[in-house]
């Protein structure tokens, strides 16, 4: 996915606040925080959304689900949201699979 914005920042193309980097993710922080620790974790491969990675590779699913876990972590947070959007409808702007690593402030309740 020669253009994906993602597929980009993860090949050092465009810039980022990286806040981890491993064989298989990359975390950085979101341009547009929506709480004072908002990183999304990305794999380097690219799926177009978590369904997609979670039915490809379920031990890479898996792995960004604990490295969101090790986002949290380094910034201090024992409670946190992980939010994936799947489809235009539900939000998602990027159609390369991220989980959203927010915490850091009270976070409501859905719905
Ligand atoms: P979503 O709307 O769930 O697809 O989330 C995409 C997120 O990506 C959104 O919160 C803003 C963030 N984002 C968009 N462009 C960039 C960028 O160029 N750099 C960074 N760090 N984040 C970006």
């Amino acid at each position: 996915m020669t253009d994906c914005l993602f597929c980009r920042i993860v090949r050092g193309e465009l810039p980022a606040t990286v806040v981890l980097d491993t064989e298989h993710l990359l975390a950085f922080r979101d341009i547009h925080p929506q709480a004072p620790t908002h990183v999304v974790v990305v794999p380097k491969t690219h799926y177009d959304n978590a369904v997609e990675l979670a039915t490809a590779d379920p031990a890479l699913a898996g792995e960004l689900v604990a490295a969101a876990g090790q986002v949290a972590k380094a910034d201090g947070l024992d409670s946190f949201r992980l939010v994936t959007n799947t489809g235009a409808e539900a939000g998602q702007s990027v159609f390369h699979v991220h989980l959203h690593v927010l915490g850091g402030r009270a976070l409501g309740h859905l719905g």
